[in-house]
């Protein structure tokens, strides 16, 4: 069984979304983030960077005892590998979509979540910074879109690159993205969508009570962090 500490954040969709796709049994952990419980020294023992998600593998097979993983795209490799399966064997196709995995966590994620923040959260609006991301993102959907022309998935086959992006995707509208600016990433995007195991992933969303609001106390947590 795998323990699965979840927030319903495109970070946290990512991985539902695998376990869902490859029919692995698994338990939803919330920790809930608006109200600082990614501090609780139990959660900072798996995932000490306080965030979401982290995953404990309780009985791996070949390994002593039970294996943790912090940061999603560790969590998306541990899997694949673990199921062999959403990352090809051949070298060059798991380059390929390794490539695109590194691209998301290290691009798309963080770019997209600071055009987040500047629009929606930052407590005056900094004209600067609003754009920078804006553009950024605009770019960074352009780069994805060049990828999927002429294909139905970032690489020949679903893997675990598009499982990374999508949830990236889906508030495309809060990000100021209009997608039919970019056709060959929304008839990818609607794909994914359909995926029956990628909708049991969104309902699983809806078991959590994640309707807390990005109050002042939460804004405090999340955007006031420094040295611990
Ligand atoms: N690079 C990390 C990013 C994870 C991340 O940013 N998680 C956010 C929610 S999407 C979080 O837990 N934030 C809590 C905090 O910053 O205290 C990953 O890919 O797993």
């Amino acid at each position: 069984m795998i323990d699965l500490y979840y927030w319903t954040t495109p970070n946290g969709h990512k991985i539902t979304i695998f376990l869902e796709e490859a029919d692995l049994p698994y338990r939803l952990i919330p920790v809930d983030i608006t109200k600082g419980a990614q501090f609780e020294e139990e959660f900072l023992d798996i995932s000490p960077n306080n965030k979401i998600p982290a995953i404990v593998d309780h009985e791996p097979e070949g390994s002593a005892g039970p294996i943790s993983v912090f940061e999603s795209g560790a969590i998306l490799l541990y899997l694949a590998t673990k199921t062999d399966r959403f990352l090809p064997e051949d070298l060059y196709h798991r380059t390929q979509v390794l490539e695109w995995l590194f691209w998301q966590v290290a691009g798309l994620g963080p770019m997209l979540g600071q055009n987040h923040h500047f629009s929606q959260y930052a407590p005056e609006p900094i004209p600067y910074a609003i754009e920078r991301y804006r553009k950024e993102t605009e770019r960074l959907y352009g780069v994805l879109d060049n990828r999927l022309a002429g294909q139905t998935y970032i690489d020949d086959h679903y893997s675990i690159a598009d499982m990374a992006c999508y949830p990236w995707i889906v508030p495309h509208e809060k990000q100021g993205i209009d997608l039919n600016d970019f056709p060959n990433l929304k008839k990818w995007f609607e794909t994914i969508a359909s995926h029956p195991a990628v909708q049991r992933a969104y309902a699983r969303a809806e078991e959590i009570d994640s309707n807390s609001v990005m109050d002042d106390q939460a804004k405090a947590i999340l955007f006031g962090q420094g040295r611990r």
